[in-house]
């Protein structure tokens, strides 16, 4: 490429992705996919790494700065930041509306209401449009530099786009971060064994104030825009809603939960209408902003000491409170994973009674330390269960240590923890009526024992009504049984019995699938059926000898060898063997007419499913993989075939159409 050919392209492409990142960012409306975008960045990416003299500060490629700051620099803001006053009941509200209209000499107010982001102020100075520094409020006067780091949050434009830019504008807005990738960031600090953040307003300073911007940019922090400071340039808006709606022309994003309100009673309503769905907001907020919306009245009101006379927050109760933790128990999931659970002396958080709370696990009680008896804080935010975020050690008294138990609470079974993991599992598995249902649900799947109308809510039903508890007791259902239960007819019960009864001619290798070992899937399943032939020989493999299978690690080795190990496994399989589950000798792998054989299946089938050719596939010996690759021998289309279709022709792989497939297997 010319070296002018590219710097049009550059351009272009900056504009292009520039305006994807204000659609799916600010507007919420992406028009590409993520895929989409990839390509236009990678294209930049790859034009800038040819030609470096065409990178710009503010290309999308240079959010991410290379080298670390040694220290966060000092501010000056143009204008000082200003702080909020309280509001916290009603009457404080009635004494703000009332002081407001007797200095305007007024009977009514409008204002503009928004939600009050408990996160960080921040205040970004464009000039010309471009981003050029960004500080922390500070003391409102001076704040720290960190540009560096609110360069990598890609909602924010590093240019603003649109008309009537003004030669310079203070921007001034809420650093936070969500629920979700709060919680997402813990859980990658908990498994690096790094520090926890206690709430999503600590993990977004402790971000902000990174002096490596690499690591900022690895952690999901948002802005949202709530007004502005100093401005050189005409703009002649009028109200603050005005103000934001500029904003967002220009590209910054601006909460959706704004909104004009005429009078104290609007206020009000707004404030129960936000307090109700605070809990279901993407972000921790902490009130509502009441703002004078007319600016010709805010600048008659002025300020006190540093807060304007315009402006207030209405808070809401706190989500963190202080409580005592009575107790820690062991609550065992679905897979089997032993999680703790704090007793609390119930405590009102925001409105809801806690009595419960997660520990998560063992290294974060430790990493907490945390102990039973301890004075705690409990916070509920969101849909989140309820969280211990720290101990008050200054209370501490009569506490005692929580050992993690190592048999299963539920049913006895050994407790272990695998290298490198921190969560402890009971091994039980079919036998922990814990582990039961969702094991039942999986055992009756289609991929597994593949029996017919008994589905998951069925299965729930079965079990409630004491009628099942284990697998086992699948097979000595009676008709009869069945058609007692609700919302079941006799011929519906008389259905289940016949799937049941199918159900019990199977494969070996569905059969070792549907016992729902640990880390054990189809693939794993079907190495097994095929290396040993025979479950008894699968149960009396040794970890050693397992771990020899390709495919087979020493994780899933140790699933395996002691989930055979537990008598009430051993129980289970035996009692189904005993109602007649039954399977075919499995052939010799050199048999199978398609033996090592790679297929790939593509676009949709008439005949069949995609599914079913897949097992036919499997049972003749081949392998049926996701992708096209230049070991696939044949590519398999059915009607709107696309890039599979495609990338075969390109690579020379054989394709065949559903028509010679067929022939190809019934041969
Ligand atoms: O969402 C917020 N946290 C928020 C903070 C907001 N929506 N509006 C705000 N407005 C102001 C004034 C009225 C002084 C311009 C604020 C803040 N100040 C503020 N944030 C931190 C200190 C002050």
């Amino acid at each position: 490429m010319e070296l002018e050919q590219a710097t049009e392209r550059a351009e272009a492409l900056r504009q292009l992705i520039n305006k994807y990142n204000y659609q799916y960012y600010v507007l919420d409306e992406p028009s590409k996919t993520d895929h989409e975008y990839d390509l236009l960045m990678r294209e930049l990416i790859d034009i800038e790494t040819e030609f470096p003299e065409l990178i710009t500060p503010n290309s999308p490629t240079q959010r991410v700065g290379v080298s670390p700051v040694s220290a966060l620099k000092e501010v000056k803001h143009l204008l000082p930041m200003l702080s909020l006053a309280n509001a916290f009941n009603e009457d404080e509200m009635q004494a703000f509306y009332k002081r407001i209209k007797e200095k305007l000499s007024l009977d009514s107010i409008v204002f503009s209401g928004e939600t009050k982001f408990d996160g960080l102020a921040v205040n970004i100075l464009y000039e010309n449009g471009f981003l050029i520094t960004a500080a922390t409020r500070g003391d409102g006067s001076v704040g720290e530099d960190v540009t560096h780091n609110i360069r990598t949050i890609q909602q924010l434009p590093l240019k603003l786009i649109g008309d009537n830019i003004p030669q310079l504008i203070e921007v001034r807005g809420e650093v936070v971060m969500t629920h979700k990738g709060f919680a997402k960031l813990n859980d990658r600090q908990r498994q690096k064994g790094e520090k926890i953040f206690a709430n999503p307003r600590n993990a977004a300073a402790g971000s902000l104030r990174q002096l490596d911007s690499r690591v900022t940019a690895q952690r999901p922090l948002s802005f949202f825009t709530y007004g502005i400071g100093d401005y050189k340039g005409d703009m002649d808006l009028t109200s603050h809603t005005e103000i934001l709606r500029q904003l967002q022309q220009w590209g910054l994003p601006v909460s959706s939960e704004t909104k004009r309100l005429d009078g104290i009673e609007a206020c009000q309503h707004f404030y129960a209408e936000i307090g109700a769905i605070r809990s279901e907001l993407a972000h921790d907020i902490d009130g509502v902003v009441f703002k004078v919306n007319d600016i010709a009245q805010q600048r008659k009101l002025g300020f006190v000491s540093r807060a304007p006379r315009w402006a207030i927050a209405y808070k809401f109760p706190p989500l963190e409170e202080i409580t005592q933790l009575l107790d820690i128990e062991i609550q065992v999931g679905r897979t089997g994973a032993l999680t703790p659970v704090a007793r609390l002396s119930p405590v009102n958080v925001a409105g809801v009674t806690v009595t419960n709370a997660t520990l998560h696990n063992i290294d974060e009680i430790k990493r907490k330390d945390i102990k039973i008896g301890d004075w705690v804080y409990v916070r509920r935010a969101g849909d989140v269960i309820p969280e211990v975020v720290a101990v008050i050690k200054e209370k501490r008294a009569n506490v005692s240590e929580f050992v993690m138990p190592d048999i299963c609470p539920v049913c006895g079974s050994d407790v272990v923890r695998q290298e490198g993991e921190a969560v402890f599992r009971c091994i039980g598995g079919l036998s922990c009526s814990a582990q039961n249902i969702q094991a039942i649900i999986h055992f009756a799947s289609r991929k597994a024992m593949n029996i017919d109308g008994l589905g998951d809510k069925l299965i729930i039903q079965l079990n409630e009504s004491g009628l099942i508890s284990t697998v086992a007791d699948l097979y000595s259902l009676s008709t009869e049984q069945l058609a007692d239960l609700d919302r079941m007819g006799s011929k519906s019960a008389e259905n289940l019995i016949v799937a049941l009864d199918k159900s019990k001619e199977t494969t070996l290798e569905r059969f070792i699938y549907a016992l729902g070992i640990r880390e054990v899937g189809e693939a794993t399943a079907r190495t097994l059926a095929k290396k040993y032939k025979s479950l008894e020989l699968i149960e009396e493999a040794t970890t050693d000898e397992l771990e020899t299978i390709s495919d087979i690690g020493p994780i899933v080795a140790l699933n395996i060898h002691s989930f055979f190990q537990q008598k009430h496994n051993l129980e289970i399989i035996e009692r189904l063997l005993l109602v007649g589950i039954h399977w075919g000798h499995e052939k010799d792998e050199t048999e199978l007419r398609l033996n090592g054989m790679s297929f790939v299946l593509t676009g949709s089938l008439q005949k069949m499913t995609r599914e079913e050719a897949k097992q036919r596939l499997l049972s003749l010996g081949a392998k049926v993989t996701g992708s096209v690759s230049k070991k696939t021998n044949y590519v398999i289309y059915g009607e709107n075939a696309g890039s599979k279709y495609e990338k075969a022709v390109e690579l020379g792989v054989t394709t065949l159409n559903e028509e010679s497939f067929i022939k190809m297997i019934e041969k």
